[in-house]
């Protein structure tokens, strides 16, 4: 004889049953922004959608070296800011998913222009320029001039007191060495590295480092962002930012989704969240002070902007091919890595 199941409980389960099957949507972010404006961007994105959200921060180099390792099988589902370069890199080397926000026509010329450059696997979150940060105080204390242009950094003055990021984990670094190749011609800037690395003392992961570092009195002089040096300045320490003489390069900070990601539905909600002009507003609130995309986004009166500094006609989609980040990445390893210091 065939056993039922009571009446009363088939048709609870039955009922049950969509509640059961419909698992909360879930994203998985890989994040490259200061870890206070990932947080924050974290926060705000559940609260708008309750969407479970895993975040992790990494460096752009650090970043774009995961999401290759993963191609084949992809763990993360939205790459949300870091230096452009490598995400343009990503997109060349088809990690990343095409898409075209609706929200494109909204953006400042230089981020649709990335999302062109890249066949629409990229777009522009923000621009922010590099610069070169000083502590005051500790240069007092050494009795040395404070720095002015790029070819300052290889006064014998500053032995052992320049700190910059290593560009094989930090987008901030590979800009630099960019904007120097740009500036000076590649075997110059590589001749130009050579003699700077006598003066540092360390090549730390992430790009941000040098002027945290700056805060704590603990270096003379760091070359980063303009707004990552800012941030310290503004919170009270006593760093000041140099726009070098010779000219800067700049970032378009970035956002890409991952070709194939689990989670393409939240990918793309998170993606739109991310271009709304009220959303990129909050970036102040956590410190961070790169201009907005979005040309209705309010930009923070601190930011530095581009057109106030010399900069250089940035070469993005050449700097951001494979063929291109991959030498030069290589090249500074051969060449400047391996030196002693
Ligand atoms: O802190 C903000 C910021 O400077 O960080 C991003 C950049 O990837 C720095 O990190 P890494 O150099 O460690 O990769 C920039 O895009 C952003 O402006």
């Amino acid at each position: 004889m065939k056993r039922q199941l009571p009446r009363h409980l088939v048709l609870s389960s039955l009922l049950l049953l969509p509640l059961a099957g419909q698992a909360a949507e879930r994203l998985n972010v890989l994040c490259a922004a200061d870890s206070e404006w990932c947080e924050l961007m974290r926060n705000a994105f559940v609260k708008e959608t309750q969407v479970e959200v895993s975040m992790v921060r990494k460096s752009s180099g650090e970043i774009f070296a995961q999401i290759r390792a993963e191609a084949s099988n992809p763990k993360t589902d939205i790459w949300w800011a870091g230096t452009g370069d490598p995400h343009l890199q990503a997109a060349g080397d088809g990690f990343t998913e095409v898409y075209k926000s609706p929200q494109l026509d909204q953006l400042q010329p230089w981020a649709q222009k990335q999302a062109e450059n890249s066949g629409y696997r990229t777009v522009g979150i923000y621009a922010g320029l590099l610069g070169i940060g000083y502590n005051p105080e500790v240069l007092k204390q050494k009795n040395v001039p404070a720095p002015k242009c790029w070819k300052d950094l290889i006064n014998p003055a500053y032995k052992g007191e320049v700190q910059i990021a290593n560009p094989n984990s930090s987008g901030t670094a590979y800009t630099t060495i960019a904007t120097l190749v740009q500036l000076q011609g590649e075997n110059e800037a590589f001749a130009f590295m050579k003699k700077m690395n006598d003066n540092v003392s360390q090549y730390t992961k992430s790009g941000s480092a040098p002027a945290k570092a700056l805060a704590r009195g603990e270096t003379a002089v760091g070359v980063t962002f303009q707004h990552d040096l800012l941030k310290e300045a503004i919170a009270g320490f006593p760093v000041s930012v140099v726009s070098p003489c010779e000219g800067t390069g700049y970032e378009i900070g970035s956002m890409s989704i991952v070709k194939g990601a689990k989670n393409m539905a939240a990918a793309k909600r998170f993606y739109e969240f991310a271009l709304r002009p009220e959303v990129q507003s909050l970036a102040v609130k956590a410190g961070s002070f790169q201009v907005p995309s979005n040309k209705t986004a309010s930009i923070p009166p601190q930011a530095p902007r581009l057109e106030s500094v010399k900069t250089i006609n940035y070469d993005f989609a050449k700097y951001g091919s494979d063929e291109v980040r991959r030498r030069l990445l290589k090249r500074w390893d051969d060449e400047i890595f391996s030196l002693p210091r």
